[in-house]
């Protein structure tokens, strides 16, 4: 495993970074001097923040050089309405869930459907480390170090027939363990969608951890997706099944707001939200706001998929 990172941080971000930077280091070359057979239960003795340690090559191609948010904030303060609607319900409920065995459905318009379990699944993937920033609609943001595969590799993988043109995206529906689904908060299960395009981006990232450990149940166990250009809530959590289709799906947040969420949901300092302005936001951890960016500062890899689409219209 070999993990190489930017060195050219200001001095003044670096406290989380380098500590992490540090515990990794140190994990290699612990782990390096042990036979396979002791591994795991060692690896996750070792593992900085208390979750099992993923094996992964690191790959910097859109990172940002921004100072990560610390694990801690990650994973204290969330949104995951399944487990409450306020930020701080979640890292206490979600560990309620069991996510192994955990398996995907694959449905509708695929030459190969059919049920894989999520170890099958990463047994065909490598898993790479990307550093994205997530802006969330209610304009606070993070930097997080997540680690998964590309969408577009498992999207190859089960054949899309000519007719799928969108992929719909759903969260596992399991009210004995997820409490806030007792209520009707929204509907039930959580349902996201992106066209076929937006799903087959590099950027698009199918998530199985952060900070270099499998994922905490409270931001999405045992896979999320990550769309770092869309507000926060397209990065559905926790999913169990991805059909693909020929019509637009209608989220969650679009059937209890479509005047507040529309389809695209791109990140867009132009558009306000009906209750707010989007054209700023807090780094979480920051004590001033930033500028938010078109696309959430990924405009340069994603803009030329809207072109010519009017992106006050599609919101
Ligand atoms: N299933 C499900 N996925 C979800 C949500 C949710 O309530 N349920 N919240 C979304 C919202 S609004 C945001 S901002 C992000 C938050 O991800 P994080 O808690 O890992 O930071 O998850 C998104 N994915
Ligand atoms: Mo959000």
């Amino acid at each position: 495993m070999l993990i190489k990172y930017k060195q050219d941080i200001p001095s003044s971000e670096i406290t989380d970074y380098e500590v992490y930077k540090e515990r990794r280091k140190f994990m290699a070359s612990s782990i390096g001097l042990v036979s396979a057979a002791t591994l795991m239960p060692l690896q996750s003795a070792l593992a900085g923040y208390g979750g099992k340690a993923l094996d992964f090559n690191k790959n910097n191609t859109f990172d940002t050089s921004e100072a990560l948010t610390s694990y801690d904030k990650i994973t204290n303060y969330n949104n995951f309405y399944e487990f409450g609607t306020d930020k701080y319900s979640p890292a206490k409920n979600a560990q309620a869930l069991t996510t192994d065995p955990w398996s995907l459905e694959i449905a509708g318009e695929v030459e190969k459907p059919g049920k894989i379990n999520l170890e099958d699944i990463l047994k065909q993937h490598t898993l790479e480390e990307r550093i994205y920033r997530l802006r969330c609609v209610e304009r606070w943001s993070m930097v997080i170090p997540w680690t998964g595969f590309s969408l577009a590799a498992l999207i190859k993988q089960v054949k899309p027939t000519s007719k799928a043109k969108y992929i719909q995206f759903e969260t596992l529906n399991r009210p004995a363990e997820m409490v806030g689904q007792r209520r009707n908060v929204l509907e039930w299960p959580y349902i996201e969608g992106l066209r076929m395009d937006e799903a087959m981006h590099p950027l698009t990232l199918m998530a199985v951890g952060l900070y270099g450990e499998e994922m905490p149940k409270q931001n999405g166990a045992p896979l999320r997706l990550v769309v770092p250009w869309k507000y926060g809530f397209k990065s559905i959590k926790s999913i169990v099944k991805i059909t693909f289709t020929d019509k637009e799906p209608v989220s969650s947040w679009t059937k209890s707001a479509p005047r507040e969420y529309g389809f695209y949901s791109n990140v867009n300092p132009e558009v306000d939200h009906p209750r707010w302005s989007q054209r700023k936001e807090r780094r979480i951890g920051d004590f001033l706001k930033r500028k938010t960016l078109p696309f959430n500062g990924y405009a340069e890899q994603v803009a030329s998929l809207y072109a010519g689409m009017d992106l006050k219209k599609y919101f």
